[in-house]
C-alpha cells in the first residue's frame, strides 16, 4: 500500500484519531508536524496549499487529499476493511456516532482543554465553565451508552469508537475530568480500545509542534 501522509500534532485529538486509525490498521505512514500553536493553520498559505478550513487534520494518499476525521476514519476504514461496520444498519449507526462526536463531544471537549489548560486565562470563566457542562453531559450520554456493550456499535471496535475516543488519552490535569470516577463505562471502554494491537498514545504517535511552543 502506497505510504501515507499525515498533517497533524501531537496535541490535537483530531490528528490523533487518524493517526490512532493508521497505526491500528498496520499502515506505513508518516507525520507532517503543523505549528498549530504559533498559528500556522491560519496562515494564507496554509489555507491555500493544505487545508481551504484551516484545520488540521489532513491526510494525503496516492492522488487523495482528506480532511474532516470522519472522512479520513471512512476512507481508512473503506480502503483497509477494518473497523468497519458489518451491514448497512450498523453504518448508519456508525455515522450518527461520529456525527454526536464531532458536534457534540470532541468540539467542546478540545475547546474546553484549550481555554482550561493549553491556553489558560484566555477566556472568561463563564465561557469555560459553560463548555465543561456541555462535556459533562455529553460524554454521560456516552456513558450511559456503553454501561451494556462492549464498542459503541456492535459487539467489536469501529471507527465511531477511535473517533469519540480521540480526546480521552490526554492527561486529567489538561481535560480536568476524572474519567475513571465521572464516566466508569466510558473509562473500561477507553481500557479496552487501549489493548487493540498498534494502540499508542497521542504524545508518542504524533510530533509535538516544530517551535516547541505548545
Ligand atoms: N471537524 C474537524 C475538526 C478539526 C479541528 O478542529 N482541528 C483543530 C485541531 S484539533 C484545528 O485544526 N483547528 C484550527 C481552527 O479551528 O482554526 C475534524 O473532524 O477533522
Amino acid at each position: 500500500m502506497t505510504k501515507f501522509k499525515l498533517y497533524g500534532f501531537a496535541q490535537s485529538g483530531n490528528s490523533y484519531k487518524a493517526a490512532l486509525m493508521l497505526n491500528l490498521i498496520g499502515a506505513d505512514w508518516e507525520p507532517i508536524p503543523v505549528d498549530f500553536f504559533v498559528g500556522e493553520t491560519f496562515t494564507q498559505e496554509y489555507r491555500a496549499r493544505v487545508n481551504q478550513m484551516g484545520e488540521v487534520p489532513v491526510l494525503l494518499h496516492r492522488d487523495k487529499k482528506l480532511t474532516q476525521t470522519g472522512v479520513i476514519l471512512t476512507y481508512l476504514s473503506e480502503t483497509s476493511g477494518k473497523f468497519k461496520a458489518k451491514n448497512e444498519e450498523d453504518r448508519l449507526e456508525v455515522l450518527r456516532w461520529i456525527l454526536f462526536d464531532n458536534h457534540k463531544v470532541t468540539s467542546f471537549i478540545a475547546t474546553h482543554r484549550l481555554l482550561a489548560s493549553l491556553r489558560k486565562g484566555s477566556a472568561d470563566p463563564a465561557v469555560v465553565e459553560f463548555l465543561r457542562a456541555r462535556v459533562f453531559a455529553n460524554l454521560k450520554i456516552v456513558d450511559l451508552h456503553l454501561e451494556k456493550r462492549k464498542y459503541l456499535v456492535g459487539d467489536f471496535p469501529t471507527i465511531a469508537d477511535i473517533s469519540v475516543a480521540g480526546y480521552l488519552y490526554y492527561p486529567p490535569e489538561e481535560h480536568h475530568f476524572d474519567i475513571q470516577k465521572e464516566f466508569p463505562a466510558v473509562n473500561t471502554w477507553r481500557d479496552r480500545i487501549k489493548e487493540l494491537p498498534g494502540w499508542k498514545h497521542p504524545y508518542d504517535i504524533l510530533p509535538q509542534p516544530p517551535s516547541g511552543i505548545k
